[in-house]
């Protein structure tokens, strides 16, 4: 349960892949845990993946459960201050990052806005979003009637290396 008065669970994907990786998930979620009207409520283990485009360094995924007050699109300008502060730079799409936050769950809703699609268009077909995600809450059911375990069924283990616990 929250601890929050009227919050959501939001369930944040994060991947980063220059600038030593896990360090920067730290970094992220030290900020995730101060931002106004918002408790950190978990975060899984770290994941390490080949990049999906050829080329690139190897991606570090987690995800990290937060429960926050704040609006949708208020939530989305904070994580892209995060992603700012800690020196992401867009030059192309898919491009490699410091650090990447998607919003992936927001509560029960669903949402289509230019600027915000949730769930996250992508996370059915990903293995280092939905087996962090199992971990944090394994009998989640998705608000558009989707059920993780039944995405993880199609989408094999293969290729991710969990990492030990972080001190
Ligand atoms: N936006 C819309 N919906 C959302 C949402 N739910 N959460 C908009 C966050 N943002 C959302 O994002 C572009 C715009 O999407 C934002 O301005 C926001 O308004 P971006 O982060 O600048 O673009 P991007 O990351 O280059 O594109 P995209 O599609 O988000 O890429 P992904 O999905 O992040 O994929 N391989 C491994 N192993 N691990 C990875 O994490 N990531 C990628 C990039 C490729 N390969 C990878 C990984
Ligand atoms: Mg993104």
């Amino acid at each position: 349960m929250s601890k929050l008065p009227n919050s959501e669970r939001v369930y944040i994907g994060m991947g980063s892949n220059l600038a030593d990786p896990a360090e920067q998930l730290r970094s992220a979620l030290k900020a995730l845990a101060q931002l106004p009207q918002s408790h950190l409520a978990g975060v899984s283990s770290f994941y390490v993946s080949d990049s999906l485009l050829p080329g690139q360094p190897r991606y570090t995924n987690a995800v990290a459960a937060l429960d926050t007050s704040l609006a949708p699109l208020a939530l989305l300008d904070a994580l892209q201050g995060i992603e700012l502060g800690q020196g992401r730079e867009r030059h192309e799409h898919w491009g490699p990052r410091t650090l990447d936050l998607d919003i992936l769950l927001f509560g029960e809703r669903l949402i289509d806005e230019p600027r915000l699609k949730v769930p996250h268009y992508h996370m059915q077909a990903r293995p280092f979003v939905l087996y962090p995600l199992a971990e944090l809450v394994p009998g989640l059911h998705l608000p558009d009637g989707r059920v993780l375990s039944q995405l993880l069924d199609a989408c094999p283990f293969e290729g991710l290396e969990r990492l030990p616990a972080q001190a």
